[in-house]
């Protein structure tokens, strides 16, 4: 592991990063997955198009798009060969995006995580012996396939019938607002989200008019969808999973991305004196550990994912600067496998893809990665903080949310396709 003195994080400096282990580590990740003897890949079978999502995410940071299109076999299989994936064989994976589209679930017209009888890096292409048998439709596996088929850009496939996809989301909103995340029921925040951004993806989210009036033909209520993300608001400037739930740092993203996407973000300071962005980002700059690391909540261990969760919901509300973004760098950077590559929850785990991603983001929003490239004469692509997806990618899809600016109206280039408010006045209106 690499070890940072605190010189390091007073000075500035950057450690050692591992851009070509990370990279291959991702790489060979599927292969490892659908070995038939992995446990992890066993454990972690039902949230596969999570995993291919995050996958993609990280590598797209890293790597430009036709490279990530190459070594990830996109469109077309690349080479899965080795023993791990077939006896010996050279067997080809099957091209992501095609599996993607297997795992519609033509019942519900949502994804499913993955799809039974036709597993993902098994079985040459066009020649699948069963037939795909796609989990049950749910709004955190529909985001991700619809982020994967994004960054594919593979969003205009004519496989994808973006009429069905809008109605199973839109199907799932509750007369409240709130969000269900299949056809059983449980309500998240998460959901919302996940429901706003699915329909941005789509280009079928109605924008509330800035006069007042309802659109009547809306396919779903986003003012009431925003009206219930602010029912999670909780006294300490946080967001829970309900309304009366706990603050966690993961929920206060989906909030927030929610309400930026909603273009909302003016709620924040209904019927409260002063701005509460700062309540907000208060509670989330005390997430910061004497390790550097963010936590989710309060008394709990800092975890590399939180650099993500945070950061992204500071980023939409102007406050990054909130945080000591050095020290934060520096413990991300402590989490990366040196050996095999990777990125763990915190420094001596266990590397695994999800923490892989949210830790390269974490990078991203500090701008930790443009000074790596500068040092190393690479150019990393950037994270959208409400999207979740490169820069490039939001910027090609025309996506639209708001951000808040803080002090003297400056905003960083990333956020500047977004509308921007003012939050130095006291109403964000
Ligand atoms: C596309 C970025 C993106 C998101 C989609 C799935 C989702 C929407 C958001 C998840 C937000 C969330 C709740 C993140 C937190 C995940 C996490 C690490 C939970 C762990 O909770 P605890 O209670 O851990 O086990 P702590 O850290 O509190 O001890």
């Amino acid at each position: 592991m690499s070890a940072f003195s605190s010189t390091d994080a007073e000075t500035g400096a950057i450690g050692p990063f591992h851009d070509a282990l990370h990279a291959r580590y991702v790489v060979e990740l599927g292969h490892r997955l659908d070995s038939p003897t992995s446990y992890e890949g066993a454990v972690t079978e039902h949230l596969r198009m999570s995993g291919v999502y995050w996958s993609l995410g990280a590598l797209s940071l890293l790597r430009d798009a036709d490279e990530v299109d190459a070594s990830m076999g996109l469109r077309g299989g690349v080479d899965g060969g080795g023993e791990e994936n077939g006896g010996g064989g050279r067997r080809m994976r099957r091209a992501i995006v095609d599996w993607v589209f297997d795992c519609r679930d033509p019942r519900s017209g949502g994804f499913g995580g993955n799809c039974s009888g036709a597993a993902f890096g098994v079985g040459t292409p066009g020649t699948a012996t069963t037939t795909p048998c796609p989990h049950h439709g749910h709004l955190l596996y529909t985001l991700s396939a619809l982020q994967i088929l994004a960054m594919a850009n593979a969003l205009d496939d004519e496989r994808l019938d973006k009429d069905a996809v809008a109605r199973f989301v839109s199907g799932l909103q509750n007369p409240d607002g709130s969000f269900c995340g299949d056809e059983w029921g449980e309500v998240d925040t998460r959901f919302t989200y996940c429901a706003l951004s699915c329909l941005a993806l789509l280009g079928r989210l109605p924008i509330p008019r800035n006069d007042g009036e309802e659109e009547d033909d809306a396919i779903v209520d986003v003012r009431g969808a925003a009206r219930y993300v602010m029912s999670c608001r909780n006294f300490d400037g946080g967001f829970g999973c309900v309304p009366g739930a706990e603050s966690h740092a993961g929920q206060v993203f989906c909030c927030i991305g929610a309400l930026s996407i909603a273009h909302s973000l003016h709620l924040l300071n209904e019927g409260r004196d002063g701005c509460d962005a700062d309540l907000l980002a208060w509670w989330l700059a005390e997430r910061q550990c004497d390790s550097g690391g963010l936590n989710g909540r309060p008394e709990k261990q800092a975890d590399v994912c939180y650099s993500w969760w945070i950061l992204s919901a500071l980023s939409i509300v102007g406050r990054v600067s909130w945080i000591n973004t050095s020290r934060l760098g520096q413990f991300i950077l402590n989490c990366q496998d040196d050996e095999d590559g990777g990125i763990a929850d915190r420094p001596q785990d266990m590397p695994d893809v999800y923490h892989t991603f949210f830790g390269l983001c974490g990078l991203s929003l500090i701008g930790h990665l443009e000074k790596i490239g500068n040092r190393e004469g690479r150019t990393y692509r950037e994270v959208d903080p409400v999207f979740a997806l490169p820069t490039d990618v939001v910027r090609r899809l025309g996506l639209r949310a708001q951000v808040i600016s803080y002090s003297n109206g400056d905003v960083e280039d990333r956020l500047k396709m977004h509308s921007i408010l003012d939050g130095t006045k006291a109403s964000l209106k």
